[in-house]
């Protein structure tokens, strides 16, 4: 066997490691790091002239930006213009998501419906889905403004936290927006974090990029992308999806099972190095055999970053506990 000491200071993890999170509470000190604020839309974006959904998204980004861990998340009293985006949404994806959803998503849809309030004529408030998800695997959620940093984000799954969204996408892009939203974190994201394999090969990703070098950062948010945001998976002899990003937009989730794009077997030491386009639909897709499978391969690949130290999560306390093997 190796021999393990586990080291209670905060000094060994070598001086050229990047800074991460040590226990859950961490998170609460990149609240306001956000690359794009959430209030500040590149010219582009269909809400960026529209006065009213400015202001609105910067009254929703004030909740996360002072958001503490151990709070409660503060409900939106969301409007009935933002309910009826919701509810065109949810009314078209849930037909497509009957064919075309991993039956992971498939099982946990109802479930939020009968728990959370799921259903076409309301958006669900994140703190009862947190309560949900830590029910069901441990995970919780945090809100969030806008995006966050790779390696910040990355981080917190090491923590079973998942960062969302609670403002929602303008109403004239329904059917696909490059950017996170309610809907794509609730009817995306979400269910499979209620799913145990998949929640662990989240954290798997998560606990791999803490102190890890920025090169292996761009590599494992690489993996990310073509699994959690983007990812197909067999099923039977069928292909379906399972990537957030797909099945919370009701124009990419019909086009990526479709024979127009290329598919290939997900293989994170290959995976990792491949390029992708970020407000398009994606030419390449990978496929996973099962998330079981996903795991072990990201598990391998995690592996075979160099760190200078190793360590592990403690589910007791919420904290890493960095390992200095000998
Ligand atoms: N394209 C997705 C959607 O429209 O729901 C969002 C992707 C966020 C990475
Ligand atoms: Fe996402």
């Amino acid at each position: 066997g190796v021999d393990v000491t586990v080291l209670t200071e905060q000094k060994q993890t070598g001086s050229t490691t990047p800074w991460f999170p040590r226990k859950i509470s961490d998170l609460d000190l990149y609240a306001n790091r956000c690359l794009e604020m959430g209030s500040e839309l590149s010219s582009d974006h269909p809400g960026a002239t529209d006065q009213k959904y400015l202001e609105r998204r910067r009254e929703i980004a004030r909740i996360a930006s002072v958001y503490k861990y151990g709070e409660k998340i503060p409900r939106v009293d969301y409007s009935k213009e933002e309910v009826e985006t919701w509810g065109i949404i949810y009314k078209n994806l849930k037909d497509l998501l009957k064919t075309h959803a991993c039956k992971q998503h498939a099982y946990i849809l109802p479930l939020l419906e009968q728990n959370c309030g799921f259903s076409e004529t309301n958006i669900p408030q994140l703190q009862d889905i947190s309560d949900f998800l830590t029910e069901c695997t441990g995970f919780r959620l945090r809100p969030v403004q806008g995006l966050l940093s790779s390696r910040d984000f990355l981080n917190g799954l090491a923590f079973r936290v998942f960062h969302a969204t609670q403002y929602i996408r303008h109403h004239t892009v329904p059917l696909y927006t490059p950017e996170p939203d309610i809907c794509h974190e609730l009817l995306g994201h979400v269910p499979l974090f209620a799913d145990p394999d998949f929640a662990d090969f989240s954290q798997e990703i998560g606990l791999a990029s803490l102190g890890a070098s920025d090169e292996d950062i761009e590599r494992l948010s690489t993996c990310y992308w073509f699994t959690v945001e983007f990812g197909l998976c067999k099923e039977g002899g069928e292909i379906k999806a399972f990537g957030a990003g797909l099945l919370s937009s009701f124009g990419e989730l019909e086009y990526c099972i479709s024979d127009k794009n290329e598919k290939r077997p997900f293989d994170p030491f290959e995976t990792c190095k491949q390029s992708y386009p970020i407000t398009t639909y994606q030419p390449i897709y990978y496929v996973a055999d099962s998330f079981q499978s996903a795991k072990d391969k990201m598990k391998q690949f995690a592996e075979s970053l160099e760190k200078p130290f190793s360590l592990r999560y403690n589910p007791y306390t919420l904290s890493i506990e960095i390992l200095d093997s000998r």
